[in-house]
């Protein structure tokens, strides 16, 4: 039945003149970075509703940045596994292809995927919480890790954050603008997402409602899954292996 099953999206990647995927966590999880709601999500026994917050930026900035600091040497200690692999194969092989990721952990671009819409921003990109105008108002840091927390505006001094979306603000509307126009696609793959955090976890209804075919590939059930063409269940750098290699 799998094998079925990963032969029919094969076909269909081959057959698509376009193809969306959005990724989450799950699809990082291979090379060694925790998702946030499996095992090993919690960061010393905090909610992530306690930490991915304006307002839990606002009462503890050095504690957020703790956080953040840890998960940045997490990262720059992973290295892209098979699953980031492929999709980079198939972002340069078709010509439609469009990749939307929740991640922040920049390792599509490591494994050589361009022009990737980040949904969430990234961990390497800061911004001034008080825009001092005379440099950009973000700007790419890959130091890691800090050598003081929280981190300060190189220019002025003030606070500053990482570039990333929390809980309670606004996507950017250029991203959600290029999100929405790619769920007008042929094939749409949700992978390794909880699909629980919206406005991401519409996109893969909205390619529905556009009449895509719909895939999710995850190691569990989700909310998405009932709603999908076709949802397999597995390790993401697994199955896409194998989807590659038929
Ligand atoms: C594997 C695997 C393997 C593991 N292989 N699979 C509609 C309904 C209800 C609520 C809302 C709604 N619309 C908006 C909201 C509110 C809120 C929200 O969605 N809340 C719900 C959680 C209740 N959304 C927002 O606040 C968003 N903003 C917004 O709506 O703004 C409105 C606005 C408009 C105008 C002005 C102002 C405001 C923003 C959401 C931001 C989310 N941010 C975070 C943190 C980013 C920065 C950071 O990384 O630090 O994004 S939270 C966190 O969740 C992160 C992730 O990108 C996101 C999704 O997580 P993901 O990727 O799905 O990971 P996990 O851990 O949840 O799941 C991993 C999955 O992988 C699991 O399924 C595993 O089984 C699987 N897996 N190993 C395959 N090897
Ligand atoms: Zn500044």
């Amino acid at each position: 039945m799998r094998d079925d099953q990963i032969r029919e999206v094969a076909r269909r990647v081959r057959e698509a003149r376009t193809v969306t995927v959005l990724t989450g966590a799950g699809i990082s999880a291979p090379s060694g970075v925790p998702t946030f709601r499996g095992p090993g999500g919690l960061w010393r026994n905090r909610r992530l509703e306690e930490l991915a917050t304006p307002g839990a930026f606002e009462t503890d900035p050095a504690g957020v940045w703790e956080w953040y600091d840890w998960r940045r040497q997490k990262v720059a200690a992973c290295q892209p596994n098979p699953g980031h692999e492929v999709l980079a194969v198939w972002s340069n092989r078709i010509d439609r292809f469009t990749l939307v990721t929740q991640n922040v952990d920049g390792l599509h671009e490591r494994a050589g995927t361009p022009n990737v819409i980040r949904f969430h921003g990234s961990i390497w990109e800061l911004r001034c919480c008080a825009p001092c105008g005379d440099r950009p108002k973000a700007w790419w840091d890959e130091t890691v890790p800090f050598p003081e927390l929280p981190v300060r505006c190189p220019s002025c001094g003030g606070l500053a954050r990482p570039g990333v979306v929390w809980f309670g603000e606004a996507i950017d509307p250029v991203v959600i603008a290029r999100s929405l126009a790619a769920t007008r696609c042929d094939l749409f793959l949700t992978i390794g997402t909880s699909a629980v955090v919206y406005p991401a976890a519409g996109l893969v209804g909205d390619a529905k409602g556009h009449g895509a075919f719909t895939v999710e590939l995850n190691l569990e059930e989700t909310p998405a899954s009932p709603h999908v063409d076709l949802s397999l269940r597995g390790s993401a750098d697994a199955l896409l292996e194998a989807i590659e290699e038929a």
